[in-house]
């Protein structure tokens, strides 16, 4: 009989564009959709596919008959739910940071290595973060021809990803900015939003994120290195197979709202051209290649965002160094980053159980 479906944390910021999702895929192979969350949203009705659904709260029985549990719930709640829905039957597919670099978990991007999601001893699947997920479909592609060897990155990330708080306060620093006439002087965007009752000791960013870029995201890891740059170095070597991958990560914030944009440096054993390299890229059904610069033709996330496919362009190959392409990459990070690329996971397990 048709596969269940459970989403846990069908409330919250990437479990609304998961039944945005739902309610969009053309094929729908689910025989039942069970919405889990806390108790204060229990009760709450949700339509998924024109059929109204009450969200049920977490519990262990919650999971019993469940296929395939997808789960957009903070790191803590997946650690403590993902292995009681495991025991109880279920396939978890985890969009924390829980069990990324669990050796028993596959970290999974199915258009990079879906045939990783068989080997899963804990019942459960990993979701990248999702500056990483951004570039993967065009790394996995480009390693395919030409085999990496060496990543260098920087990242332009959008407000979204440290959640509603951090889009709401980029929409208030906005506001308090607009028309002052600022970021003429060291400082006084930063007085101006103290002055608007809007001081940093109050932001889920390290300074003014509004006229502003801010070279943090993620906690302290050692030697000065962020969490996210850490993330970016571990899962591009998991998900790609390339254990001793050379990775340096550069993780920045800027006032965009949605979708995360790349740099992208990257190193192949092969000799790359530009003409090769697009061939590739265009060949890729989840990638849409927009290279045009004489046309004024490239990817920015305002034009993306809202959008499933990753979108690349400024493809060049690199002047002084062999074997190397830079390239520019956007990929909305609530969509391909976060909720897609679960829900993807879960329609590959489903056409396999
Ligand atoms: C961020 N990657 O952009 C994180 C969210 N998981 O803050």
């Amino acid at each position: 009989s048709a596969p269940v479906l459970a989403l846990v944390g069908a409330t919250g910021a990437v479990g609304t564009v998961m039944i945005d999702i739902m309610n969009s895929r053309s094929a729908f192979p689910w025989g039942e959709v069970r919405l889990i969350a806390s108790a204060r949203s229990a009760g709450k009705k949700i339509s998924v596919r024109g059929q109204e659904l009450t969200v049920i709260e977490l519990s262990p029985e919650a999971f019993d008959g469940v296929d395939i549990a997808m789960f957009d719930v903070p790191d803590e709640i997946s650690a403590e739910w993902a292995p009681i829905a495991a025991s109880r039957g279920a396939v978890a597919v985890d969009n924390s940071g829980a069990f990324r670099m669990d050796a028993d978990v596959p970290l999974v991007v199915p258009e990079v290595n879906a045939d990783a999601i068989a080997d899963r001893p804990r019942g459960i699947i990993a979701n990248p973060n999702c500056t990483t997920l951004s570039m993967m479909a065009a790394l996995g592609a480009l390693h395919r021809e030409f085999e990496l060897r060496e990543l260098v990155v920087a990242s332009y990330q959008a407000a979204s990803g440290g959640g509603q708080s951090a889009i709401d306060r980029l929409y208030a620093e906005l506001s308090a900015l607009a028309g002052k006439g600022v970021g003429v002087e060291a400082g006084d965007v930063r007085s101006t939003l103290e002055a608007a009752g809007l001081p940093i000791s109050d932001s889920p960013f390290p300074a003014p994120l509004a006229l502003n870029v801010v070279p943090w995201a993620g906690s302290l890891k050692d030697d000065g290195w962020s969490s996210e740059e850490l993330k970016v170095r571990n899962e591009s070597r998991k998900i790609l197979g390339i254990p001793d991958l050379k990775v340096s990560a550069t993780c920045v914030r800027v006032p965009v709202v949605t979708t995360h944009s790349l740099a992208v440096h990257a190193t192949f054993a092969r000799e790359v051209t530009v003409e090769a390299a697009h061939k590739i890229l265009e060949a890729q059904p989840t990638i849409v290649l927009v290279d045009d610069p004489a046309a004024k033709r490239f990817p920015t996330p305002a034009d993306v965002v809202g959008e499933d496919p990753t979108y690349v362009g400024r493809v060049r190959q690199a002047l002084d160094f062999p074997n190397t392409l830079d390239f520019f990459v956007c990929g909305d990070n609530l969509r391909k980053g976060a909720a897609l690329n679960t829900y993807e996971i879960a329609e590959v397990l489903a056409a396999r159980i």
